[in-house]
């Protein structure tokens, strides 16, 4: 049943005094176009569990694919706070149409404007900008997902070409993807990135099935069987695991919004159900439980946007750093299930309902809080940083061979 989306966005801060004139119209932009064409579809396609991939050439209107990307190849020229509004918005409507939104621009386009060169910019950027391609970006591994510095995806150089094998799992929008950029180690163990295009022979991407999470958004796999890949498709501009990584800082921040977005939904729902239903002949929003529940939500979530503002902040001066980044993207997604959690429990029966957007957005806030790295790598990343130590296995073996 479609339902009216009578969202209005809590600023118990008076953040918005932060803003300026361009970001509140990027975010009005973005937030009337999510009621327009998200909030009364997705509850059908959560259920079909089917992409709804007509809100492709949307996201591309609203500039949702690159908003940081400079115009001269298609995207919009924003800056960082404009981009974290908009994936605000778009998670506020669905965790699965916002991973389309990041993975596009910040873990496709974003890597071929960073590491690549002048003609791959060319040739794909503009077209990636307006829809005309959706892209996927190809990290895990069955076998690697915390780790992908152990990833054993490879490819040979055979002189006029390069050959590639392996397997990638667990990829956003690859049933669907024209272009993927995935990540492979050459011969001496280096990782670079490598466009591999739809139809490449021995490339293929079959759908994940099953997920109880993100069902309105494309899960699949990225199978290489011997794939010949033009020597001029690897991105020249960098390689080693930091290139992948500083794609998904770009994700992991746009993630610290778009998480906000889900818990702002929460709250908004369960603030409004609370003032509405009755019972012991008074609305319950008059009990003190609700009241504390609907004050904690408040709190989290000004908190949780100061994060984000700032962060944003840093990033628009260069200066975030990727622990930053992990500690905002760990602390929203977390407040943001919990926020999920407890606004159901305020819509009683009611919340498990599709009648109200709270289960989706609780689902889909399960694989937000493993994807982009768990939780609780997020929270080793923050303990390297503060102790100078890394807690990951991988720095064990660094010592071995520092040693040797
Ligand atoms: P480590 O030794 O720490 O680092 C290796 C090299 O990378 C550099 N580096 C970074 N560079 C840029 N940005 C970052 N965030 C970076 N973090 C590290 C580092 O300086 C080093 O460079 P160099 O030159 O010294 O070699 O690497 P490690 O192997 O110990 O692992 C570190 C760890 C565990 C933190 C990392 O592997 C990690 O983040 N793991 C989590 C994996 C992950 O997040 N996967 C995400 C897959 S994509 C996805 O989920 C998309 S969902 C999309 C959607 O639908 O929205
Ligand atoms: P594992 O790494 O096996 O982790 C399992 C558990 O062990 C976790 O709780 C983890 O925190 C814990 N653990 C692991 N190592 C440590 C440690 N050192 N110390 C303490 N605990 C540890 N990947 C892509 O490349 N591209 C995509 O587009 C993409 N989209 C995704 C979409 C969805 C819906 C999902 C669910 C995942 C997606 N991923 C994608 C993969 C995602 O990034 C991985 O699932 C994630 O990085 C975790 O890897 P894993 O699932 O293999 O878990």
């Amino acid at each position: 049943m479609a339902r009216t989306d009578q969202f209005q966005s809590p600023d118990y801060y008076l953040l918005d005094e932060l803003l300026t004139d361009e970001q509140k119209l990027v975010r009005t932009a973005t937030r009337d176009w999510v009621k327009k064409e998200v909030s009364p579809i997705i509850e059908d396609y959560y259920e079909k569990a089917e992409f709804p991939r007509h809100l492709v050439k949307g996201l591309a209107e609203i500039g949702a694919f690159g908003p940081y990307i400079p115009q001269e190849y298609g995207g919009a020229g924003l800056d960082q706070i404009s981009y974290g509004l908009m994936m605000q918005e778009i998670e506020r409507g669905d965790s699965g149409i916002r991973s389309t939104a990041s993975v596009q621009s910040s873990l496709v386009m974003y890597p071929i404007w960073k590491y690549g060169s002048e003609e791959q910019k060319q040739k794909y950027l503009p077209k990636l900008a307006s829809g005309e391609y959706i892209g996927c970006f190809g990290l895990t591994e069955p076998d690697y997902g915390s780790n992908p510095s152990d990833m054993i995806t490879n490819f040979k150089d055979m002189g006029d070409h390069y050959l590639l094998n392996g397997a990638k799992m667990w990829i956003s929008n690859s049933p669907i993807a024209d272009v993927a950029v995935v990540w492979a180690k050459n011969e001496t163990g280096r990782i670079y990135g490598l466009i591999v295009e739809r139809g490449m022979e021995g490339f293929t991407a079959p759908e994940t099935h099953g997920k109880w999470s993100l069902r309105a958004s494309s899960t699949g796999e990225l199978v290489f069987d011997n794939v010949k890949i033009p020597k001029e498709n690897l991105l020249p501009e960098k390689s080693g695991l930091g290139a992948p990584l500083g794609c998904l800082d770009s994700a992991r921040y746009g993630i610290c919004w778009g998480a906000l977005g889900a818990a702002m939904d929460c709250y908004d729902s369960a603030l409004r159900y609370s003032l509405e239903r009755t019972q012991f002949d008074r609305p319950i929003a008059g009990f003190q439980l609700t009241q504390k529940k609907l004050s904690e939500m408040l709190t989290e979530i000004t908190k949780g946007q100061l994060l984000a503002w700032r962060i944003g902040t840093l990033r628009n001066e260069d200066r975030a750093t990727s622990s930053q980044i992990s500690m905002a993207k760990r602390n929203n997604v977390e407040i943001a299930l919990k926020i999920a959690r407890e606004a159901r429990q305020i819509h009683g029966g009611m919340g498990i309902t599709n009648e109200y957007p709270i289960m989706r957005h609780m689902m889909n806030l399960e694989s937000v809080i493993t994807y982009e790295g768990t939780h609780d790598i997020h929270l080793l990343i923050l303990g390297a940083d503060i102790t100078g130590i890394s807690a990951f296995t991988n720095y064990e073996k660094k010592e071995e061979a520092a040693r040797v």
